[in-house]
């Protein structure tokens, strides 16, 4: 069961306009052995919208747009004429570079736990990366999903360690009066940081039938552990 990615470099950089070098992340076990055949994903984000996955012929993994979830697909980089064509996912984000999204194919990891990336800028900036072993294979990370990063600089060094947060779940409905469990996540790289706690729905002021459907105000009064 895989309990850490390892991305190695964990920090990179290099030139605009050429394909990185590649990125190794690596599934392993509570016991450091790797986990093969895993799903794993990949995002990456900055420095625009731009950018894109990198296929290197007979060196990076083959990979596919996230096939789950509301994606839209556009092409890869092939970084020589050998290179296959490929597409990747990419999530809108309003006044951010969009996410960029890939993952492996049905085979997933390699024999040695492992799978091979690499990326594309035509533009000076930073590039996060977060790599997370897909257990439910539908292409979301949940914050107990073992991940770890990495960060790429094209043109310039690497920006610092990703910082991600989780509020779980995403959406959800409950019963008017009733307590609704969420679950807020910090994650630094590879470290997970939980701080769980309760949140009541209010009843509000509103009509019960009108409360039932619309989102409610969150009242978050106290924290307990689980
Ligand atoms: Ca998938
Ligand atoms: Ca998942
Ligand atoms: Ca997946």
């Amino acid at each position: 069961m895989p309990a850490r990615v390892a991305i190695d470099p964990e920090a990179a950089q290099t030139k605009v306009s050429e394909c990185s070098s590649t990125f190794v992340a690596r599934v392993l076990d509570q016991q450091n052995r790797p986990v093969i055949g895993a799903n794993i994903d990949i995002h990456a984000v900055g420095p625009n919208d731009q950018l894109q996955f990198a296929a290197i012929a007979n060196t990076t993994s083959d990979f596919q747009p996230p096939n789950s979830g509301p994606h839209s697909t556009e092409n890869t980089r092939r970084c020589s004429d050998l290179a296959p064509a490929g597409m990747q996912g990419e999530t809108n984000r309003v006044g951010q570079a969009d996410e960029k999204h890939i993952e492996s194919r049905a085979s997933g990891t390699n024999n040695a736990g492992a799978f091979t990336f690499a990326l594309f800028s035509d533009s000076i900036g930073g590039t996060t990366i977060s790599a997370w072993a897909d257990e439910n294979d539908d292409d979301v990370q949940a914050a107990t999903e073992a991940s770890g990063g990495s960060r790429l600089g094209f043109g310039q060094s690497p920006p610092p360690p990703l910082r991600q947060v989780f509020l779980e779940p995403g959406n959800s409905s409950a019963t008017v009066g009733d307590c609704q469990r969420f679950v807020l996540t910090g994650k630094r790289a590879a470290t997970l940081s939980p701080a769980p706690m309760w949140t009541c729905m209010r009843p509000a002021r509103a009509p019960r039938s009108v409360a039932r459907t619309m989102p409610l105000p969150l009242v978050c009064p106290t924290r307990a552990s689980t």
